[in-house]
């Protein structure tokens, strides 16, 4: 009777750690990760938004509702893995440290790196909303990780460009530090235009770097 119950109870543990793994991969709209001093940590955005609709992009874009940062325990992410996929949540231990609740933004595109000399993680969010001058469109935030809270460095109307549907911290000319890639929409002569660039935070505005 003793092992019945024993069975049973572990049963219980088993069905609740996977169904709570399973709610987070359900939820998670966007993540990335990196490694900070010897630890690795996930960021995420989470919660159900109902989707957005980009004229320049002609797409709706899925977001949420809420940023969280986790502590990644155990088993680590291997960063050439980048971006990684929700789905690849499943079965890692994961610690909560810190959320900011940005439902009003519409977080779409969530991508973290390194790319100046203090220790503080940049975070570059993909938002969608209007603006006082401007209608509902993709926004780039540029935040940053910093004593364990998210802070604002730069949260503007437009990148060069009227649209982006992709961006990615990525060290593309190799110099150590990480500068923010893009996808970034446009229209030229009437024409709809796609192109790749690359953005580094200088002091408080973001600049357009050119690499060969
Ligand atoms: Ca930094
Ligand atoms: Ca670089």
């Amino acid at each position: 009777m003793a092992l019945v119950v024993l069975v049973f109870a572990f049963l219980i543990v088993l069905i609740s750690i996977t169904s709570s793994q399973s709610d987070l991969v359900d939820s998670v709209i966007a993540c990335d990760v990196i490694n900070y001093a010897d630890q690795q940590l996930l960021f995420t955005i989470e919660g159900t938004n109902e989707p957005v609709y980009s004229e320049h992009l002609e797409t709706y874009l899925d977001n949420g509702t809420t940023i969280r940062v986790y502590r990644v325990d155990g088993h680590k992410f291997a960063l050439d893995q980048r971006p990684i996929r929700p789905t690849q949540l499943m079965g890692r231990k994961l610690t909560l440290l810190y959320q900011n609740e940005m439902a009003g933004a519409h977080p779409w595109l969530i991508t973290v790196g390194q790319s100046d000399d203090d220790e503080h993680i940049e975070v570059f969010v993909g938002a969608f909303r209007a603006t006082l001058c401007f209608p509902a469109e993709t926004r780039p935030y540029f935040l940053e990780y910093r004593d364990g809270v998210l802070v604002r460095r730069w949260t503007g109307s437009y990148l060069n460009c009227l649209a982006f549907s992709d961006a990615h911290y990525v060290d593309a000319d190799g110099d150590g530090r990480d500068e923010l890639r893009v996808i970034g929409h446009g229209l030229r002569n009437g024409e709809k235009y796609s192109e790749v660039a690359y953005y580094r935070l200088y002091g408080f505005m973001p600049y357009r770097l050119t690499i060969e």
